[in-house]
């Protein structure tokens, strides 16, 4: 991409209704754009990342032997009044009335909608297990949204939901998803930990959140320090096999959300030097509620026996656009937002430190071609702002490696290479420095 075709409306002051960091970058960076309260216009830069993060979500759904499904963001009221859920959603739930004076919603969840779709099609136990999930828009009307697309009232989730016939089954398909969803995060760059949690209006007895440790967080955890570096179980897991060993492993340390916490246990089960105390941020949250569901909703299979009984159901969320704020909070510094690899909206920025230049032009552009070709997705600041400018642009957008190309430096024979993360510059050929970004 040449930046002087693209549209990058960074900004230079700090937004005054910014309070924390991620919407700080997001907003001088150029990812997002407020419409209204909660809901955002997603600029270039951000979509690029927001797609990146669903791709990595998808995939790591799709091995974990989910199947992808895509269901409306506008709900018949009529379905929540089977489930009862209806009225004890609240204010939080956007309600609207059509043109025939029939009540809609705007979608803040979808176990409603799913079950419909499993009660339509599924009428044996042969035809489970199933696991539909889908990456949608959902709406809720939260009293305070803030801290940009951390708490927004339009958000992007992926949310998936399991389908067994008893309770064994449910619990194979929770696990499958706990599994799912650490090597996720792992592959985002991001610790997530998994803390026992408050069912909420999902409901249920059973219920993971997946949380990030982060001074800005809006959750209070408490948890065993030795539970947070574990590594994640990573991809040669076969899903088809008993995930309960590492589910249990989690499982056994002390971790909890502020509503689940109980000090004493806290004290009595973890010593005092590895007690951690903290603030979250919630990336995901898994739920088993069993019937919740399936039974006002007459969602049944028939079993062996040629019995009908209700299908048990999960459901798992992750909070797909939370997550372009989670990253940037665990990765930035002062100058800017510093994107791990894997989500990165451009992998290499190309800075010509001199366009108008013959030599400087033809090198830059050499570079760009062969960055370009090796699929390395390069952005190419081509205009003709000063360098000062260029790099400061470059550390806030956060690429993770810079090519920085200029007459003095092509004198010597060399350009400049650096990496964002740490700031390491190393002067070298063009030839050394494509070769090393994978573009020879
Ligand atoms: N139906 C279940 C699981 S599919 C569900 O709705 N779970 S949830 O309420 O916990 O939401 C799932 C995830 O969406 C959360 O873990 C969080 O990461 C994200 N999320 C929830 N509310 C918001 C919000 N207002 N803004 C941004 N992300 C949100």
């Amino acid at each position: 991409m040449r930046l002087s075709h693209y549209f990058l409306p960074v900004m230079k002051d700090t937004p005054a209704e910014a309070q924390i960091a991620s919407h700080r970058l997001m907003l001088r960076a150029g990812l997002v754009k407020q419409q209204s309260a909660g809901i955002y216009t997603w600029l270039p830069l951000g979509l690029r990342v927001l797609k990146k993060i669903e791709t990595i979500v998808r995939e790591e759904q799709d091995r974990s032997g989910a199947i992808e499904i895509l269901m409306p963001t506008m709900q018949a009221a009529d379905l929540w009044r089977e489930s009862g859920r209806y009225e004890d959603y609240g204010a939080e739930m956007l309600r609207i009335v059509d043109r025939h004076e029939r009540d809609l919603l705007f979608g803040p969840t979808a176990e409603e909608v799913v079950t419909d779709v499993l009660r339509t099609f599924v009428k044996s136990y042969r035809d489970l297990p199933l696991n539909l999930y889908n990456i949608q828009w959902k709406f809720r009307d939260e009293i305070r949204p803030r801290f940009g697309v951390m708490r927004g009232r339009e958000f992007l989730m992926k949310d998936a939901y399991s389908f067994d016939v008893d309770q064994a089954g449910a619990q194979r398909a929770y696990n499958r998803m706990f599994v799912a969803y650490l090597n996720t995060f792992a592959r985002l760059g991001l610790k997530a930990i998994p803390m026992q949690a408050d069912p909420g209006p999902i409901g249920g007895d059973l219920s993971h959140e997946f949380i990030i440790l982060a001074e800005t967080g809006e959750s209070q955890v408490f948890c065993d320090r030795d539970l947070v570096d574990l590594p994640p179980p990573g991809r040669d897991i076969d899903f088809a096999g008993d995930l309960q060993p590492i589910v249990d492993q989690r499982t056994a340390y002390y971790a909890a959300t502020e509503e689940k916490h109980d000090a004493g246990e806290f004290e009595r089960r973890v010593p005092e030097k590895r007690r951690l105390s903290a603030r979250g941020i919630e990336v995901g949250h898994i739920f088993y509620f069993g019937e919740k569901y399936s039974k006002p909703m007459n969602a049944t299979v028939t079993g062996p026996d040629g019995q009908a009984r209700p299908i048990h159901g999960g459901s798992y969320g992750i909070g797909v656009s939370r997550l372009v704020g989670a990253v940037i909070e665990a990765s930035h510094d002062e100058a800017g937002i510093i994107w791990p690899e894997a989500i990165a909206p451009f992998q290499v920025a190309v800075l010509n430190l001199k366009a108008g230049d013959a030599t400087t032009d033809a090198a830059a552009e050499t570079a760009y071609t062969a960055l370009t070709r090796a699929g390395r997705d390069p952005l190419y600041d081509d205009t003709d702002a000063r360098p000062g400018a260029k790099f400061s642009t470059m550390d806030l957008i956060g690429v993770p490696w810079q090519l920085i190309i200029g007459p003095k430096g092509l004198e010597k024979g060399v350009v400049e290479l650096k990496e964002r993360r740490t700031g390491a510059r190393e002067e070298l050929s063009l030839e050394a420095a494509l070769t090393k970004l994978g573009a020879a």
